[in-house]
């Protein structure tokens, strides 16, 4: 069987990427539409050695897709995808619009696949930093109750889109050669600088990459009263986020590290770094364009006798996106339809 497929978003960081994994891994795509803004249609990407012209987003672009990848802010979601589903499409939707909804689920395939069953046309695609966290806790979740959670972030470019990707390099280009410069997607100056993630801060004084850390992660993970705390940071990195965790466990369960290494090591989709002698951790450079979650730097946490202290990265548009969005339709169209 092979589906008629929709990508929203196509010209963007993560629908690129999309665009380039569906011909990678093979997926049975029958047709595939780009559909983008008015400023993109007309341009062309390559698929399968083919040019394939991007069209406008509109209320008739779903007429006969099947799936319907969404990636181009929760804006266009809210509007387009009851749309699509009311075409018939499955829509896998990679902004926060429906995430929090109870009748949608909220899926990274290594961790709660089941939940695509549940769906009623619409499955979300987790917040990036949320999923490169759960990578890490999933497998360690395995070996005794985890209780809360403190994470920092060190958050690429790239969650902020392709403009801000580009904006990082030619932003450090002018500095280097002591050009003034005027930011233009990021509020300040993201060269040779971080700053608190670039949404809203809430009346608690949390930002909202930082409230989706916490809030998502007990969604997907089944346990409405995991403690989690969250600091969310921009830095100056293309596009892999990196996420310094402190992990608590139950009193009296917390695993030795030796068991938490091959509990992470044995677990798909994450890839062990952690070479104490060489100085060796997940390093968002060389978790860049790989699918796995770097995690390492294990270490119990001297100031808590049940916590761990460990590090991870991964790329933000392949797990952190569009590699996980893609993995959904995968297990859907492999098992999910089985159960339908
Ligand atoms: P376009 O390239 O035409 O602006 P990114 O996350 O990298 O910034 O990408 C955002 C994606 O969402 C792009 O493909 C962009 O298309 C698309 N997009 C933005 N605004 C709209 C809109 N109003 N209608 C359709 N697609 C949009
Ligand atoms: C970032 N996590 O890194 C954001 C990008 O909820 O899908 C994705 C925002 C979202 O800035």
């Amino acid at each position: 069987k092979t589906y008629h497929v929709a990508i929203v978003g196509a010209t963007g960081a993560v629908g690129t990427e999309l665009l380039r994994l569906l011909e990678v891994r093979e997926f049975p795509v029958a047709s595939l539409r780009l559909l983008a803004s008015e400023r993109s249609a007309g341009r062309t990407l390559p698929f399968r050695g083919q040019s394939l012209v991007v069209e406008r987003l509109d209320a008739n672009a779903f007429e006969n897709v099947d799936i319907a990848f969404f990636s181009a802010g929760a804006s266009r979601s809210r509007d387009f995808a009851p749309l699509a589903v009311r075409s018939g499409a499955l829509v896998i939707d990679n902004s926060s619009a429906f995430r929090m909804d109870p009748a949608v689920p909220l899926v990274v395939p290594e961790i709660n696949p089941e939940d695509i069953c549940l769906h009623k046309g619409i499955i979300a695609n987790p917040n990036c930093s949320t999923i490169i966290l759960l990578m890490a806790l999933a497998p360690l979740r395995k070996l005794a109750p985890i209780r809360r959670v403190v994470v920092s972030t060190y958050q690429a470019a790239s969650g902020a889109g392709a403009q801000a990707m580009a904006e990082l390099i030619e932003q450090t280009g002018d500095v280097l050669r002591e050009k003034p410069i005027v930011p233009r997607v990021f509020p300040y100056p993201i060269a040779f600088n971080l700053f608190c993630h670039n949404t809203k801060i809430d009346e608690t004084g949390y930002n909202e990459e930082e409230r989706k850390m916490i809030f998502e992660s007990r969604k997907i993970l089944h346990d409405p009263h995991l403690k989690v705390t969250a600091t969310c940071v921009r830095v100056p990195v293309v596009r892999a986020h990196s996420e310094s965790v402190n992990v608590e466990f139950a009193p009296g369960t917390r695993p030795s590290l030796e068991e938490a290494r091959k509990a992470l090591e044995a677990f798909p989709g994450v890839a062990l770094v952690d070479n104490r002698e060489a100085n060796h951790f997940p390093m968002p450079i060389e978790a860049s364009g790989r699918d796995e979650v770097l995690v390492g730097r294990l270490r119990y946490d001297l100031s808590n006798e049940n916590a761990i202290d460990l590090f991870v990265s991964g790329d933000q548009i392949l797990k952190g996106a569009a590699l996980n969005a893609l993995q959904i339709a995968e297990w859907w169209i492999k098992e999910g339809s089985q159960h339908a």
